[in-house]
């Protein structure tokens, strides 16, 4: 099983931290503005995409009548705290043309911190590990595909555990193919 604990290694003397990242859009050419994403964030400087997961289609959650979402989950590897990287990520959405109107609103782009290493943050900005993602399969699906064993830090279960939990009623994922 991966121990999240070590997910915070040492590489010559730099503190490096393994970060998970929620990709979602379901506004305009969502699948390009979630690609478009990865090549920003691995551009930040302090920061490497090492992974991502497949891309998928999925039904909005949480929200009546809004376009379906294009979603997946990039693994980073910073040298950034989690509030710079924040930062970086909500000039990313904003480079995207990200209207903020309303909570939950559709989106070009939405950014979030999943997992910040083993850290759990409570500010009032910045939550981590993301309080709702345990309850997410748009989440937990792309994460099951790059960390299954991987320990949720706070609740103590593996992604692929918390990813049985969650009924598919009114929550579909569904591949996207070729991404
Ligand atoms: N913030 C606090 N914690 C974090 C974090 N861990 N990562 C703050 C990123 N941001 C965090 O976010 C508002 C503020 O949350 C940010 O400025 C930051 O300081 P936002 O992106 O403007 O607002 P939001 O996205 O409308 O709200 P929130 O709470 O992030 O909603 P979610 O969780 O993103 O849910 N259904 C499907 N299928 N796919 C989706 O992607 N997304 C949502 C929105 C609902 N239903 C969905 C999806
Ligand atoms: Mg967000």
């Amino acid at each position: 099983m991966r121990d999240f604990g070590r997910q915070v290694l040492d590489i010559c003397g730099e503190r490096v931290t393994a970060v998970f990242i929620s990709i979602g859009s379901n506004m305009g050419d969502k699948t390009g503005y979630c690609l478009s994403a990865l090549d920003r964030m691995d551009r930040i400087p302090g920061c490497t995409v090492k992974a991502r997961s497949s891309l998928y289609r999925t039904e909005p959650v949480g929200v009546e009548g809004q376009d379906w979402y294009v979603n997946g989950v990039a693994e980073l590897e910073v040298e950034l705290t989690a509030r710079v990287l924040l930062d970086r990520l909500l000039a990313i959405e904003k480079e995207m043309g990200r209207e903020r109107r309303k909570k939950w609103d559709s989106r070009t782009l939405d950014l979030d911190i999943l997992l910040f290493g083993s850290q759990a943050i409570h500010e009032k900005d910045l939550i981590v590990p993301h309080p709702l993602m345990h309850e997410r399969r748009f989440v937990l699906a792309p994460l099951t595909e790059l960390a299954p064993d991987l320990i949720h830090p706070v609740l103590g279960k593996t992604i692929t555990e918390l990813l049985e939990k969650v009924p598919d009623d009114g929550q579909q994922v569904m591949p996207l193919k070729g991404l």
